[in-house]
């Protein structure tokens, strides 16, 4: 019977009027709820005890005729997939993404050229190398996927949140990634690239010393996804109507700004909350302050690309920004958490290979690679190369083909056609003309020898290197430098430490210094492995550096801890609280017990968590009201003294006023002059002065970040 082209294929098929709401409502047909539903089996025959196994009398043995049991047991038995054997840990959530303004002189992809249409996304974050249970805050790269459900199809956008990677040819990805990946003895350590094998390789492979330097930067400790950029890494092409190819580099800019933790507080959140970004992803968007990022691309030609001095195929290498600067065009909203972890989360399948008409590809042998496998991890870590048809995976736009069969298989393909051409089913499912939106891959030129070898304008590893190190500001150079001495004393082989202190030295002979100064070895640039080029001198690039970078002054969604016990002065804990939230803070009382505290003039203030199950790593600034009675014993707590002292140290804003200024010094913390003390972040307000201000004070200090001016920072013992 011929009907393969009359009956609907999916409840998800949609039209082209898809919006934001499409994939939403397609995933209904799909979502199941319990709620006021009988307990059955699997088959749907009703459960009447839930309890108690089949067995013969109260004591004896259970029964293998329990269907109920078994059933039960052995799907309990097979709920786990294989994680992701990179970014097994992540967090996700749906969204839309809306183009400002058509990019048509570049791209022919609908969802870049028409500002009416609201694509729909789903976003997945991760960390690179911890298993799927290790904590969010490791000192690692995060990915930044992005599947946008076009109407031509989905295109996965499935980059990082920093611009370049550690390899240059996808050949060394498993060599990469068993060195990066706890050791295979001992599966020691989890999460951290602190160890022998993965500075064996890096100082092997100069061409990661860029990366590295990345990686030991405060980019591979953000302080929430919703503060990050985002990279495709890779070059690109675009691709529009005439069939004219441009070059493009693609990044995702946080509206909120970049943000970034410090390591000491990083290592603690591992420990206090190892959710920690998965929960300010998930409660950003329950609050209804949905993170956004703008949409950038750098767009260049071939004869640009060649006056750069670099590759633009070569993954190791950046366009800088002054090059060539970053259109916004457009803006990725994310507004829904997911219902089902595993469904969603752990199922969706991003593939570099999902490109729509009017995207394509570059020859960047790591994107080359990439091609390959991504379809192919699929198979391995979802069993079957069905996993297109699982919902979050699914395309919005109707899809038809002659693949059939395999493990999964879901849909009933109806008809007896599954091949093509075919005159029994009208030749259909049919190609589709370019003109008709048949996608065609960009026509370009190529020829060569079959040979294994890597090019020479690959060869440079250390200029862009300096350039990232030069681009940094004073306390950014100076957490690279303390992250490469934290990591190299953990190294164990002293020649790998030297061999990679000599590659350093290639970049930049200070740099290698201050890091040798502290392994107990002098820098020795003839220890490192230069197959490079020699370098010149480079420029700066602001954008590279986090704290260099322009950002809107804003204190929206930053966490305020206030610090309170019974007899607290309510005025002055809610006069500021209110005013930081009026601006868009997250403000809440923090004690040493949960209920309500007393105020010193009367009334009672409620709390929201315990100091000791919320302590200070998981707050970006502190604010100490007055009242004599709250301070004495918030002195006497030494969770309560802990958290402004970790406050200090970890350079956020504090606040105090009138007796609260007390607790301060019981920390050791002295703000001195006012004037002063504000200078560093610490905003203090005697008692005799009028409370008037030090909102604003505070505020401002809580926009403004971090205080790395703090001299003494380090030496708190904290
Ligand atoms: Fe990946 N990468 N990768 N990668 N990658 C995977 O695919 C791979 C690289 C990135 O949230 C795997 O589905 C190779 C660069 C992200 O589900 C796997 C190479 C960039 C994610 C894989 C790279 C990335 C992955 C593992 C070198 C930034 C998580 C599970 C040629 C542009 C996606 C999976 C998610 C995941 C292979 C290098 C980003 C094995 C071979 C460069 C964000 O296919």
């Amino acid at each position: 019977m011929d009907t393969d082209s009359t009956l609907p294929l999916h409840s998800n098929v949609r039209g082209p009027h898809a919006d934001a709401t499409t994939k939403v409502v397609a995933l209904n047909a799909d979502r199941a709820t319990t709620t006021g539903k009988p307990l059955t089996s699997s088959t749907g025959v009703k459960v009447a005890d839930d309890q108690n196994s089949l067995r013969v009398g109260p004591r004896g043995s259970t029964l293998l005729q329990d269907s109920f049991f078994r059933e039960k047991i052995m799907h309990f038995d097979h709920e786990r997939i294989p994680e992701r054997v990179v970014h097994a840990r992540g967090a996700a959530a749906h969204g839309y993404f809306q183009v400002y303004k058509s990019l048509g002189q570049y791209s022919k992809a609908h969802f870049l050229n028409d500002p009416g249409a609201k694509t729909p996304v789903f976003v997945r974050f991760s960390t690179v190398g911890g298993f799927r249970g290790s904590a969010d805050t490791a000192r690692d790269v995060r990915g930044f996927a992005v599947k946008f459900y076009t109407q031509e199809g989905n295109f996965d956008l499935v980059g990082n949140n920093m611009p370049i990677f550690f390899i240059q040819d996808a050949i060394k990805f498993p060599d990469f990634v068993h060195a990066v990946k706890p050791e295979p003895d001992r599966e020691i350590p989890q999460a951290s690239s602190a160890h022998d094998t993965l500075y064996d390789f890096v100082s092997l492979t100069p061409e990661s010393t860029h990366m590295m330097l990345w990686l030991m930067s405060d980019r591979a400790i953000p302080r929430s996804f919703r503060m990050m950029e985002g990279f495709g890494v890779h070059t690109f092409r675009l691709v529009n109507a005439r069939g004219t190819s441009h070059f493009v580099k693609w990044h995702w800019k946080p509206m909120l700004g970049l943000h970034s933790l410090v390591w000491d507080e990083a290592q603690k959140i591992a420990g206090r909350d190892p959710d920690f970004h998965r929960r300010d992803l998930w409660d950003a968007i329950a609050d209804g302050k949905f993170p956004e990022w703008e949409l950038g691309v750098q767009i260049f030609d071939d004869t640009q690309a060649e006056k750069f001095g670099f590759d633009v195929l070569d993954a190791t290498k950046l366009v800088p920004e002054e090059l060539v600067p970053v259109q916004r065009i457009g803006k990725m909203t994310l507004n829904r958490n997911v219902d089902n972890y595993f469904a969603e989360t752990e199922q969706v399948a991003f593939c570099t290979t999902h490109i729509v008409p009017g995207i394509d590809f570059s020859d960047d042998p790591l994107l080359q690679g990439r091609n390959f496998s991504y379809l192919d991890t699929q198979l391995s870590r979802l069993g079957s190369p069905n996993f297109n048809d699982i919902p979050i995976n699914r395309p919005v736009c109707p899809f038809s083909n002659n693949q059939r069969d395999a493990k999964f298989r879901r849909q009933i393909d109806v008809g007896r056609v599954s091949y093509y051409p075919n005159s029994i089913g009208g030749n259909s499912p049919h190609e589709v003309s370019v003109d008709q939106g048949g996608f065609e891959t960009y026509p370009e030129t190529l020829s060569g020898q079959k040979r294994r070898v890597r090019s020479n304008s690959f060869k440079d590893h250390f200029t862009q290197a300096l350039l990232f190190w030069n681009s940094q500001t004073k306390p950014e150079q100076d957490h690279i430098v303390d992250a490469f001495r934290f990591e190299l004393a953990k190294v164990q082989v002293p020649e790998i430490r030297e061999r990679m202190v000599g590659n350093l030295a290639l970049v930049d002979a200070t740099l290698a210094q201050r890091v040798a100064a502290y392994l107990g070895f002098a820098a020795n640039p003839h220890a490192g492995v230069n197959n490079g080029t020699p370098k010149g001198a480079t420029h700066p690039s602001p954008s590279l550096s986090i704290l260099a970078s322009p950002k809107k002054p804003s204190i929206a969604t930053r966490k305020v801890a206030i610090l309170a016990a019974d007899g607290v002065n309510i005025a002055d804990a809610e006069a500021v609280g209110k005013a930081l939230q009026a601006q868009g803070a997250k403000v809440a009382v923090l004690s040493l017990r949960l209920g309500h505290i007393s105020g010193a003039n009367g009334g009672m203030l409620a709390v929201d968590y315990r100091i000791v199950a919320e302590p200070s790593v998981l707050w970006d600034a502190v604010f100490v009201p007055g009242g004599a009675q709250s301070v004495k014993t918030l002195a006497q707590s030494g969770a309560a003294v802990l958290f402004v002292r970790e406050q200090y140290k970890h350079a956020k804003p504090i606040c105090a006023f009138g007796d609260g200024v007390a607790l301060l010094e019981s920390a050791g913390i002295h703000g001195g002059d006012p004037a002063a003390a504000q200078a560093l972040g610490v905003i203090v307000g005697n008692a005799a002065s009028a409370r008037n201000g030090i909102e604003a004070a505070f505020a401002t200090a809580i926009a403004h970040g971090r205080f790395f001016n703090r001299a003494d920072m380090d030496a708190m013992p904290a």
